[in-house]
């Protein structure tokens, strides 16, 4: 209030007194907080190293079945954002566990939700009654609105991490959710269908991206195997991209982009030695390291990475990368839904 003249100044006070009962409040005192120069999120950057975090998730495993939790799951809280549940503003993350014979029950939201493999092989998830069998860092979508179960018929542990929209949705008041009331959805066709059918840069020679899926959505499996390889050839190739290293994004084949209307997925690979110029996006961001090691400098916090590690980029902030060894990430956020309502925006020093 330094710019009102101090006679006022009660006379202000006594003003808002009386109107704030009728919900009423004067833009002129909050306006420089609620329209900021650059993004001012509470979001921080945090790591959470992988066998810590599996160490409880274990321990819930002993505890609660995945059956009785529905999804046996621990949130990876931001600090920033006590309460919310969320990791960034607009997205949420879990590690979730099923154990061997497990069952995860069918249902469906409107939330678009990913899986990013931890630990484990050979268990599935299944969308709209078609599996995907999951080995290690794979990426396993279910997109809003279809209905999914997991299965773990194998006999290690399967741990995932969950990545969702679910503040998003919060945000514009928009969830619904039902349970199928089975556990499990009738197989509707056999395991990987959408992948012989969409996943190798092909289509049905009908024509139509909906020949079995839901149109904006048919494919829902990203294979370690495929994604490393791609990596590892343009590493060959390529001199890497001073900001980013080699990075390729994760498409959705029926328009070439992001794989989900709200989530945005990519790989990286920093070659031993690589230090990426600092970069600074809109799109506070979830990483997972999957192979090497290296430093993440996020503004002035500085996190060791390896294996397993999960950190999280705040919108805005200041990140460079260094691999002391060929260090392979995975990452994701919300940059579709931005680029949609013309927010998105970047900085390269
Ligand atoms: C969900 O459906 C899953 O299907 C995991 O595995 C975590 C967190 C919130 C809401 C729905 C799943 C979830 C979730």
């Amino acid at each position: 209030m330094s710019h009102i003249p101090n006679e006022s100044s009660e006379l202000l006070q006594d003003l808002y007194d009386e109107m704030a009962p009728k919900d009423l409040y004067p833009l002129w005192e909050v306006l420089a907080s609620l329209v900021t120069p650059t993004p001012q999120g509470s979001a921080e950057s945090v790591r959470w190293s992988f066998p810590e975090v599996r160490d409880y998730l274990l321990r819930a495993g002993d505890l609660i079945s995945a059956k009785d939790a529905e999804r046996r799951v621990l949130i990876l809280e931001n600090p920033g954002l006590k309460g919310s549940s969320g990791i960034t503003s607009s997205l949420y993350a879990g590690l979730q566990l099923i154990l061997p014979g497990e069952v995860a029950p069918c249902h469906r939201h409107s939330q678009c939700a990913l899986r990013f493999v931890m630990e484990g092989d050979g268990a599935f998830t299944a969308v709209d009654g078609e599996k995907a069998i999951m080995h290690k860092y794979d990426l396993v979508l279910t997109p809003g609105g279809q209905w999914h179960d997991h299965g773990n018929p194998s006999d290690q542990n399967m741990i995932w991490l969950d990545g969702l929209d679910i503040p998003t949705v919060r945000h514009f008041d928009a969830s619904f959710a039902e349970k199928l009331g089975e556990d499990v959805h009738p197989e509707t066709v056999e395991a990987d269908d959408s992948m012989w059918r969409y996943g190798r840069n092909l289509r049905p020679f009908r024509g139509s991206s909906a020949d079995r899926r839901p149109e904006g959505v048919p494919l829902f499996h990203y294979p370690y195997k495929e994604w490393r390889e791609s990596l590892n050839e343009l590493a060959g190739a390529e001199k890497p991209d001073p900001h980013l290293g080699h990075a390729l994004e994760f498409i959705n084949p029926a328009d070439g982009g992001a794989v989900m209307p709200t989530i945005s997925a990519h790989v990286r690979l920093l070659p031993a030695g690589f230090e990426t110029r600092a970069r600074r996006s809109t799109d506070g961001s979830v990483y997972v390291v999957t192979g090497g090691t290296g430093v993440a400098l996020v503004d002035e916090v500085e996190h060791k990475l390896e294996e397993g590690d999960i950190f999280v980029v705040p919108s805005w902030s200041r990140l460079q990368l260094k691999a002391d060894r060929d260090l392979a990430l995975f990452g994701f956020s919300d940059r579709i839904a931005q680029e949609k309502l013309n927010l998105y925006r970047e900085i390269k020093e």
